[in-house]
C-alpha cells in the first residue's frame, strides 16, 4: 500500500468513526473506537488483496490451501497494522486524537477457533505464508461458538459459552457469490449413461449450504495479501421449505455452531464428523470450481495446487477430491488417484493412541454414501496391490478400513505424497515406532519439519521493550532474518546490555503483576523468578510435576522459615477439555495449593501460585514477554513437539524441560550451559515400557521427601481437595504413575535449585537469558513454512520466478 501520513490518518480515522456510527469519535465506546479503526486498517490493504489474488491467478500460480479445523489468529490489529507498516503512523495519530493505541486494541475479541498447539501453527503459519510471499491460503470453520470461556468457580473449571461474534467481526467478508452445496444423508445409485458409463445420483440427500467469510492475511512489509476462508453453514436459498421444524432448521446451524474443546482425545461424534466433512468438501469443491476457471488440463492440477491437511481433522479431503475428478470431471480412476496423492500433504501432531481419528464405517456410510464407495474402492485397490507385496500383516494394519472403522490417519497417510511430523524426535518416533507399518512401505513420504513461531506477534508486537533494545544493539535485520538475532552473542560480556536486558524484564514482569493485581487481588513481586507453564491441560504434560515441585518447596520453607533462596511466582494458564475429569481434578488442586501457599503467612512471600482464568492467545502475549522461567516437562516421548517453549525462548526465559519435542532441539541451540534439562529419555521411556518394571509405589515407599509431598494429598493439609487429592494420590501411587511423574522427580527438583543459584547471579542469568534470545531465530515460523514450500508444497514466493529454489 502507499504509505500515508499522520494528518491523512486522522482525516479518515474521524471520516471513518462517523460514517459508522454518525456521532464524534469522542462519544465512542472502546469497541467502537475499534471497530472504526478496524474497518479503515482493512481499507488500506483491500487493493493489495485484490491485486494478490489477481497476480496469482493470471500467472497461474500454484497455490497451496491449508486445510485446518482450528485457527488461533490472536488479535489482528497489531498484526495487521506492524505488517502494513503502520504502527507508527496510527500510533501517532491516535494520541493526537487524543486517543491510545493500546485501549483502541482491547475493543477487539481475540478469536478463539483453535484448541491450543494445532491452532496456534496453523495461524503462525498464514502469517508466514503471506510474509514469505508465498501464494498460499488457509480453509476453516467459522464456528459461532469458540473455544469455551474459563471460570474459576471454588477452584473448579466451569465453562462459558464464547459468542465472539456477538458485536460483528470487522475483518470477515462474505462471499455469497462463493458459497458452495455439500451433501449430507440420503442414498447413491451409480447409474450408466448412454456410453455406459456409470454416474452417481442422489436421493434424499440434505443439502446445506456453505458459506465463506475471507479474512485478509497480511504479509509484512512486502504487498502480499493472502486469504483465509471459514465457512458457514445455511440453509441453501430457496430451500426453506424443506427445513420446516425449529429442529431441522436448528441441525444446520449446529454443524457451524461449536468448536470441539478437545485435543488429544477422540470421540466419535456425527456432528464432529460432519464438521470434518463440511469443512473438506467446501474447501476442495472451492478449489476445483477455481481450478476449472482457469481453462488448464487437469493433468496440471497439482501442478496448480497443493492441498495440506491439519492433522486428520480434514482428512476426507482425499475421498472428496477424488469424488470431484471422478464423478464431475469425469476422469478415470488412476488419473484421479494419481492427481489426488500428488495434491495432498498431511502433518501428524500427536502420538497419543487415544487422539487417533477411528470413524464407524456404519456413521460414514449413513452420513457420506459416495464418500464411502470411494474410500472403499481406495481401500480395496490398496490391498490389492499391497497383499502379495507385504503380506497379510502389515497390509491389513494398514489398510484404511478394519474392525469396523475408517482409520482417518491410514487414509491421510495412502491418500497423500508427504507426511511429516512436527520435530525432529517427534518424527523419529513416528518412523520408527508409531507410524513404522507405513513407513515401511513408503519410506520416501516421510519427513521432518520442526514447528516455528512468528516472531512478529511473539516479540515484535508482545515485547516491545525487547524489540527497541534489539533495535538498538544489533539492528533491525533480525526482523526480516529471524536468524540475525545470532549477532546478539557478540554482546554476551557487555555490562550494559545485560543490564539493558535485565530492565526490560523486569518492566514487563512489572506490567504482568499489575494484571495479576487489578483480575486477581495477588500482589506478586516483579524481582522473584516468574516460572510459567502455560499449554493445555494434560496428563502428560505433567502439570502434576510442576505441583509436587511447590509442595515440596513448600515443605521446605515450613520446615526452614529462615531458608535462603530466590522468591518465585509459580505461573499457570490452561484450560482442560470439559470431560477430563483428571485434568480438572489437577486444576481445582492447583487452586487449591495456590489458596494454601498465598495464604501462608509463615510462606512470607518466598513462593506465590497464580492460575491464570482463561488462558488464550491474548493473555499469551501478556505473560510470555514476563516470563524467567519455562516449564516444558512432559514425560519425554510424548510432546509432539510444544510451541509455547519457542515463545518463551525468544522472549528471554530459561527452560527448564525434559528431552522431549522441539525442546531437544532447543536444547542443541542454546547448548547446554544455558538450559536445564532432567528426567527420563525417551529411549528409557520405552524401555520401562518394554520390560514393564516400573513400580511407582516402590519409588514411593523408597523416597522419603517424596512421600511427604505425596502424603499432603491426602493428610488434609491442602484446603477442599479431599476427593481430589485422595483420586490423585491413587493415579499416582496405585495406578502406577502412567506418565512416570515419581521417576522424574527427584532430577526436576535438583535442576530447580540449580537454577535458584544461577538466578541469584545476574549476570550469568542474563547472560543466558540473552543465548537464549539469540539462538532463537532458527525456530521462526518463516524457516519452517520456507521448507514446507520448497520440500513438499512446491510453491515459490511472490516475484521470485523460482530463483529461490535454484540450486546455489
Ligand atoms: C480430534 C477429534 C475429535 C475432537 C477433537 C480432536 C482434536 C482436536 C485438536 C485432536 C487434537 C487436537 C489438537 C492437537 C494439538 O494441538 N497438538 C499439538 O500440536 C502442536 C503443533 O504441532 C504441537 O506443538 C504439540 O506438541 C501438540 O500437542
Amino acid at each position: 500500500m502507499q504509505p500515508i501520513s499522520v494528518e491523512q490518518f486522522k482525516d479518515d480515522y474521524i471520516k471513518k468513526f462517523e460514517q459508522l456510527y454518525a456521532y464524534n469519535y469522542k462519544e465512542g465506546t472502546q469497541r467502537e473506537k475499534f471497530s472504526a479503526l478496524g474497518f479503515l486498517v482493512k481499507n488500506y490493504y483491500m487493493g493489495d488483496w485484490k491485486d494478490t489474488v489477481d497476480e496469482y491467478r493470471d500467472e497461474k500460480k500454484k497455490q497451496m490451501f491449508y486445510f485446518s479445523m482450528e485457527y488461533l489468529p490472536g488479535r489482528m490489529l497489531r498484526s495487521n497494522l506492524l505488517n502494513l507498516g503502520l504502527t507508527e503512523v496510527v500510533e501517532e495519530g491516535l494520541q493526537e486524537l487524543g486517543l491510545n493505541l493500546d485501549n483502541i486494541t482491547l475493543g477487539e475479541v481475540d478469536p478463539a477457533l483453535g484448541n491450543g498447539g494445532l491452532g496456534r501453527l496453523a495461524s503462525c503459519f498464514m502469517d508466514s505464508i503471506a510474509s514469505k510471499g508465498l501464494p498460499g491460503h488457509g480453509n476453516g470453520i467459522r464456528y459461532q461458538y469458540g473455544l469455551f470461556k474459563q471460570k474459576f468457580i471454588d477452584g473448579h473449571q466451569i465453562e462459558l459459552p464464547e459468542n465472539w461474534l456477538r458485536n460483528g467481526n470487522v475483518w470477515e467478508v462474505r462471499k455469497e457469490n462463493k458459497a458452495v452445496v455439500i451433501r449430507f444423508g440420503g442414498e447413491v445409485y451409480m447409474v450408466p449413461d448412454d456410453h455406459g458409463e456409470l454416474h452417481p445420483h442422489y436421493h434424499h440427500t440434505q443439502n446445506i449450504l456453505a458459506v465463506p467469510y475471507d479474512t485478509a492475511q497480511v504479509g509484512y512489509q512486502n504487498d502480499t495479501v493472502n486469504n483465509l476462508r471459514l465457512w458457514a453453514a445455511e440453509i441453501p436459498y430457496g430451500d426453506e421449505y424443506l427445513f420446516r421444524t425449529e429442529e431441522d432448521r436448528d441441525g444446520v446451524k449446529q454443524i457451524t455452531e461449536v468448536l470441539y474443546p478437545d485435543d488429544s482425545s477422540y470421540e466419535g461424534r456425527l456432528l464432529r464428523l460432519k464438521q470434518e466433512y463440511f469443512l473438506s468438501s467446501a474447501g476442495i469443491q472451492s478449489i476445483v470450481r477455481y481450478y476449472q476457471t482457469l481453462n488448464e488440463d487437469w493433468s496440471l492440477f497439482a501442478d496448480k495446487v497443493a492441498i495440506h491437511v491439519n492433522d486428520t481433522h480434514p482428512a476426507l479431503a482425499v475421498p472428496e477430491l477424488m469424488r470431484l475428478l471422478l464423478d464431475d470431471v469425469r476422469l478415470t480412476w488412476d488419473q484421479a488417484w494419481e492427481i489426488t496423492k500428488k495434491t495432498i500433504s498431511y502433518t501428524n501432531h500427536t502420538i497419543l493412541q487415544e487422539a487417533m481419528e477411528k470413524w464407524p464405517i456404519d456413521m460414514v456410510k449413513d452420513l457420506l454414501p459416495r464418500i464411502y464407495q470411494i474410500i472403499e474402492e481406495i481401500n480395496r485397490r490398496y490391498v490389492e496391490k499391497k497383499l502379495p507385496l507385504y503380506g497379510e500383516d502389515l497390509t491389513y494394519r494398514t489398510a484404511i478400513i478394519g474392525n469396523g472403522q475408517i482409520r482417518m490417519a491410514n487414509l491421510a497417510i495412502i491418500g497423500s505424497h508427504s507426511v511429516n511430523g512436527v520435530a525432529r524426535l517427534h518424527t523419529t518416533i513416528l518412523i520408527n515406532e508409531t507410524l513404522n507399518d507405513f513407513y515401511l512401505i513408503y519410506p520416501g513420504k516421510f519427513n521432518n519439519k520442526t514447528n516455528g513461531i512468528t516472531q512478529r506477534r511473539w516479540m515484535q508486537i508482545s515485547n516491545r521493550g525487547l524489540t527497541e533494545m534489539l533495535d538498538d544493539v544489533i539492528g533491525t535485520s533480525w526482523k526480516k532474518e529471524p536468524d540475525e538475532l545470532v549477532m546478539l552473542k557478540a554482546y554476551k560480556d557487555d555490562e550494559k546490555v545485560l543490564q539493558r536486558l535485565e530492565d526490560v524484564k523486569i518492566e514487563n514482569k512489572k506490567r504482568f503483576a499489575s494484571y495479576v493485581k487489578d483480575e486477581m487481588g495477588i500482589v506478586i513481586d516483579p524481582n522473584a523468578i516468574f516460572d510459567v507453564q502455560i499449554k493445555r491441560l494434560h496428563a502428560y504434560k505433567r502439570q502434576l510435576l510442576n505441583v509436587l515441585h511447590i509442595l515440596d518447596r513448600y515443605l521446605q520453607i515450613k520446615d526452614n522459615p529462615e531458608i535462603d533462596m530466590p522468591k518465585r511466582v509459580f505461573i499457570f494458564g490452561a484450560k482442560a477439555a470439559p470431560s477430563y475429569h483428571y485434568a480438572k481434578q489437577i486444576i481445582k488442586l492447583i487452586n487449591a495449593v495456590a489458596k494454601m501457599v498465598n495464604n501462608d503467612e509463615e510462606i512470607n512471600d518466598l513462593i506465590k501460585v497464580v492460575f491464570i482464568e482463561n488462558y488464550g492467545v491474548s493473555l499469551a502475549e501478556l505473560i510470555i514477554p514476563a516470563a524467567d522461567v519455562s516449564e516444558q516437562i512432559s514425560l519425554a516421548g510424548k510432546e509432539a513437539s510444544g510451541t509455547s517453549n519457542m515463545k518463551l525462548m525468544a522472549n528471554g526465559a530459561l527452560t527448564m524441560a525434559t528431552m522431549d519435542g522441539a525442546t531437544v532441539e532447543i536444547f542443541e541451540s542454546v547448548g547446554e550451559g544455558n538450559i536445564y534439562i532432567f528426567g527420563l529419555g525417551n529411549d528409557e521411556v520405552q524401555e520401562y515400557y518394554a520390560n514393564g518394571t516400573y513400580n511407582s509405589h516402590d519409588l514411593y515407599d523408597n523416597n522419603p521427601r517424596l512421600k511427604r509431598v505425596l502424603n499432603l494429598l491426602i493428610d488434609g493439609t491442602i484446603p477442599d481437595i479431599q476427593q481430589e487429592g485422595a483420586d490423585i494420590f491413587d493415579s499416582l501411587v496405585k495406578f502406577n504413575d502412567e506418565y512416570f511423574l515419581l521417576k522424574d522427580f527427584d532430577s526436576y527438583i535438583r535442576a530447580q535449585y540449580k537454577l535458584d543459584e544461577d538466578f541469584k547471579d545476574r549476570t550469568l542469568w542474563n547472560q543466558m537469558a540473552l543465548m537464549n534470545i539469540a539462538h532463537a531465530g532458527r525456530f521462526s515460523a518463516d524457516y519452517t513454512i520456507m521448507r514446507y514450500a520448497k520440500e513438499i508444497w512446491k510453491i515459490f514466493p511472490r516475484g521470485d520466478m523460482g530463483r529461490t529454489f535454484l540450486p546455489q
